[in-house]
């Protein structure tokens, strides 16, 4: 780890034993998804269990969530540095920028609770509607395939390895379809309808706890019924472009001056407003530590910083 001058680390070194892979990079562009294994240890996992519970719990005594209904808040990244840890988490963000590129921050962020269904919960009940993400971004963007943008890295904190528990579903390759989007994606109404039918090429996503799994925001997803005894619980957070707008009303700005710069960057720090469009090194000092670790070249493919 390298020193700030405020005396504050600079990214964990261990990332660089998790960069993409051409084979990583091969099958996230033809499938619009990768796993990622083992991507938090089990100490952390189990405090992100501690730290959503104790939100869940607080949002139950407070009756702003229901003991047999699904649950998601956004919001959290200030209420326990273990969310923090996960903006720029060693096993994941160099899968991150690897796609994206340096010009990058979190611009979403939400967690779901999604208990076993209740005992008189209709048959096809718990389906989120079949959506890609980002809402009216998929009707004004005139471009076919929709552009991709962003990416949300799901991490599954309770054993979702096999269906019927409330598991993530896609249809792989599916993010180069466009295909009308259902009107619950565009208001993006939390509330799970019955899905009219369950396409034929949707697979669960059947992963121990602790697996990460990125995913194009353009892949055709839905959350399923949970018919298990097991509370699913799941945290997602979203990276874009500097330039995306925050979709959640994230409150992170106190927190900037206990986060070094890269952290910073991926909090959604910028200098002016230009420099999220036109950036310059002290915007996106992601880009400069690059550059230190990989060389000039690792950045040439993206242009330079301002255009
Ligand atoms: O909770 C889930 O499995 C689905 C989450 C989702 O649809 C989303 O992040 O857009």
């Amino acid at each position: 780890m390298d020193d700030n001058s405020n005396g504050l680390k600079i990214m964990n070194e261990e990332c660089l034993s998790h960069l993409l892979t051409d084979e990583e990079r091969d099958h996230f562009e033809k499938q619009g998804y990768l796993y990622v294994p083992n991507a938090l240890p089990t100490d952390m996992r189990e405090r992100l269990l501690e730290a959503v519970d104790k939100l869940h719990n607080n949002a139950l005594a407070k009756g702003k969530a229901k003991p047999d209904t699904h649950w998601g808040f956004s919001n959290f990244l200030g209420t326990d540095d273990v969310f923090l840890d996960l903006v720029d988490h060693p096993t994941t963000l160099p899968k991150v920028w690897g796609i994206l590129g340096w010009n990058i921050y979190l611009y979403h962020a939400h967690m779901h609770v999604k208990p076993p269904a209740a005992s008189d919960a209709q048959e096809g009940d718990g389906w989120l509607e079949w959506h890609q993400d980002s809402g009216r971004v998929n009707i004004e963007m005139e471009t076919h395939p929709r552009p991709r943008l962003s990416l949300k890295v799901a991490y599954f904190l309770t054993d979702v390895s096999e269906p019927g528990r409330g598991n993530f579903y896609i249809r792989p390759g599916s993010h180069y379809s466009d295909v009308p989007l259902p009107e619950v994606e565009i208001s993006r109404d939390p509330l799970e309808k019955s899905a009219s039918s369950i396409p034929d090429d949707a697979i669960p996503v059947c992963v121990e706890p602790g697996t990460a799994v990125l995913f194009d925001r353009r892949l055709w997803h839905s959350r399923s019924p949970n018919t298990s005894q097991i509370t699913r619980k799941a945290l997602f957070y979203g990276y874009g472009y500097r330039w995306i707008r925050q979709k959640d009303d994230m409150t992170v700005e106190h927190l900037y001056e206990r986060c070094d710069p890269i952290r910073r960057q991926l909090l959604g720090a910028a200098v002016k407003n230009n420099g999220r469009y036109v950036p310059t090194d002290e915007d996106v000092p992601l880009r400069g530590w690059l550059i230190e670790q990989f060389g000039e070249n690792v950045v040439y493919s993206q242009g330079p910083l301002g255009a």
